[in-house]
């Protein structure tokens, strides 16, 4: 059993959506980020930077921070969308959502969804920003059935998430073609329809 300690955001839904794909029993509990329940005392002592998601192994009562290190830590123990011989790949990958798809689009949210009007060189910015991350992906899986090669990843997994948040991006995903047949063919995983939803029975993924 895990506890997964999360919010109804694409950091969330990786997690959630792990945890569906391998098929592990797991205890939602609800961080409030509105009422800035992240950080709180108690929380902080599993979450360092008081970020969701966290989860907690009751196997070996390890608690794991940062999504990464969980999708990692979820796909040795299972053996599942992390497999030896593309790891170096799957590494890649992964790291380059962590430290570019999330972040960058996550400001993108800030400026352009949340806070538009604020700030003409932040909307600027990370509107270009998040262009070019559609172009690059896009390019990545004209030459790629997935992010790190044939086979649906934990990279894959790391990164869905942010693009399904698309309709805030202002972009126009379907004019990305490549992106948008990886999108589409892991929106129809039943798992993903889970994991997505997990916090909202009710939310449907949004088409390109
Ligand atoms: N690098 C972290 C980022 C996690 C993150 O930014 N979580 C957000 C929600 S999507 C959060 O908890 N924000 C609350 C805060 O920063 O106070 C990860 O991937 O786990």
């Amino acid at each position: 059993m895990i506890d997964l300690f999360s919010a109804n955001t694409p950091n969330g839904w990786k997690i959630s959506i792990m945890l569906e794909e391998i098929g592990y029993d797991y205890k939602l509990i609800k961080i409030d980020l509105g009422k800035d329940e992240q950080l709180k005392k108690e929380f902080r002592k599993i979450s360092p930077f008081g970020k969701i998601p966290v989860i907690f192994d009751h196997d070996n009562n390890e608690s794991i921070f940062e999504s990464g290190a969980i999708l990692m830590y979820l796909g040795d123990k299972s053996k599942k969308f992390y497999n030896e011989k593309d790891k170096l790949k799957i590494n890649q990958w992964l790291m380059a959502q962590m430290g570019t798809v999330g972040p960058m689009i996550g400001q993108h949210h800030q400026f352009h969804h949340y806070n538009p009007g604020k700030s003409e060189f932040g909307e600027e910015r990370y509107f270009k920003i998040t262009k070019r991350i559609y172009e690059e992906l896009d390019a990545r899986l004209k030459e790629s059935i997935f992010l790190a090669g044939s086979d649906y990843t934990i990279a894959d997994i790391a990164t869905w998430p942010w693009i399904a948040r698309h309709e805030w991006h202002d972009i126009g995903l379907k004019n990305y073609k490549n992106l948008s047949r990886w999108y589409v063919e892991i929106s129809e995983r039943q798992a993903v329809i889970k994991g997505f939803s997990f916090m909202d029975k009710d939310a449907k993924i949004p088409k390109p």
